[in-house]
């Protein structure tokens, strides 16, 4: 009877496939772990100036992670084109320029288009460094003007997996304001470009047939993915790339001061876009968590095989063979993190938000740091994970908040604080 219970057990996890690792989310219950080292080059090259980093180190870092983890992701199309679909300069009860660009990627405006939502202040007299960033449910959720279109998205149905191209809600507009300190961040002398993540991929595993990914493979003659082709991680991270492109043409901003901002999954697209795309000038994490700032080795919140389970369409084919085997990953997250070095770097956690592993942010950092001495920057300055709502850094900026999984306007205040020292806003 035993020997047929057992038999009955060990079929239901050869059935399910996977024999997953338990999550840790207690700190004593941390194994030991070895990270790899940031600055030996795969030639054994100790890397010990600016220009070896620059020209051999980051390059063979980047590519390990395009091959490993997010996929080799396109450049911008030739056929790329944006038109201003309107322009309210009295939004925001005149505080602020509110614009929305459709941008098309394929000739003859082919393709799914992207809608960015772009607000400007009005009070400034030259150029404005600007937020970029991709929000989750649409730009109609950011706030709650009424201009602001609520564009059709694919989306489907948990269960019964049925898919559906739809228009949401009315009742969603500025579900999302609290998340989006548009006011503020106008008050202070800066843009925020938003778009919406369903435009580049709708987020479900069959998603990328109505995303940039599937109409640019379908243009390419194919009807796979190779297994280091871009996910939806690359995809969205994409899509803020080609946000700055427009931008570099956008008149009330300064693109040369952009900071590409994101929190929990559109954190990671956020560190994987300022790490491929050096024109972004600051690089924000918000609770980005595994697969972003987090370190992979250690075993705290998410591991490997969760996220590769949850979200199969993510991360490229290669990087499921890491589910359960992270100390075998050729890099870990603070090598990502060290990607974005000279340029400036935020990275948040919240106390709360176990999942993500508050402290394997912080630490991930902290192991960034060297990068950033190359340069003789000062990075983190600290050596301990700081307290609660206590904010440390210089060139690498990090604080662990009071509270859950969010963006809240102590995270904002952080962001500005920073950004105002490090992209020098004029008001
Ligand atoms: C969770 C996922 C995390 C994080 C989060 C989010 O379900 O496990 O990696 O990205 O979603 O994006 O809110």
């Amino acid at each position: 009877m035993k020997l047929i219970l057992c038999l009955f057990l060990l079929g239901m996890v050869v059935a399910r496939g996977v024999e997953r690792r338990p999550v840790n989310k207690v700190e004593a219950n941390v194994p030991p772990y070895t990270l790899p080292e940031l600055l030996v080059c795969a030639d054994g090259t100790k890397v010990a100036d600016a220009a070896t980093w620059q020209n051999k180190r980051r390059p063979e870092i980047l590519k390990l992670f395009q091959h490993e983890m997010h996929g080799v992701s396109p450049g911008r199309p030739a056929e790329m084109t944006w038109a201003t679909a309107n322009c309210d300069k009295a939004a925001l009860g005149g505080l602020a320029t509110r614009k929305e660009i459709t941008v098309w990627f394929g000739a003859g405006k082919s393709g799914p288009p992207m809608h960015i939502l772009l607000y400007t202040p009005n009070a400034a007299q030259q150029p404005v460094p600007v937020f970029v960033s991709v929000n989750f449910d649409g730009n109609h959720t950011v706030n709650a003007e009424p201009g602001i279109t609520i564009s059709e998205q694919w989306t489907q149905d948990r269960k019964t997996k049925q898919e559906q191209l739809a228009r949401p809600d009315e009742k969603t507009r500025g579900q999302s304001i609290g998340r989006w300190e548009v006011e503020k961040l106008m008050a202070r002398g800066y843009a925020l470009a938003t778009i919406q993540r369903a435009d580049l991929e709708p987020d479900y595993e069959t998603g990328w047939r109505h995303g940039v990914r599937g109409f640019l493979l379908e243009k390419a003659g194919r009807k796979e993915f190779a297994p280091d082709a871009w996910g939806a991680i690359g995809a969205w991270a994409w899509g803020l790339s080609r946000t700055l492109d427009v931008l570099e043409s956008e008149k009330a901003v300064d693109a040369k001061r952009a900071a590409v901002i994101g929190h929990s999954r559109m954190g990671k697209a956020a560190l994987w876009a300022g790490a491929q795309d050096e024109r972004f000038a600051l690089v924000i994490s918000n609770d980005s968590g595994e697969g972003g700032a987090a370190l992979a080795r250690r075993d705290f919140g998410e591991t490997t095989a969760e996220i590769n389970n949850r979200f199969p369409h993510w991360f490229c084919g290669h990087f499921k063979k890491y589910s359960d085997k992270e100390s075998t990953l050729p890099f870990d997250q603070h090598e990502l993190l060290a990607l974005v070095a000279p340029r400036p770097l935020y990275i948040a956690s919240a106390a709360e938000d176990l999942w993500a592993d508050p402290q394997g942010e912080f630490l991930s950092a902290l192991h960034a740091e060297p990068a950033w001495k190359l340069f003789g920057l000062p990075g983190l300055g600290v050596r301990e994970w700081p307290v609660v709502d206590q904010p440390v850094g210089a060139t690498i900026g990090y604080h662990v908040r009071t509270g859950k999984h969010d963006v809240t306007a102590y995270d904002w205040a952080q962001y500005l604080d920073f950004a105002d020292k490090n992209m020098g806003a004029k008001k």
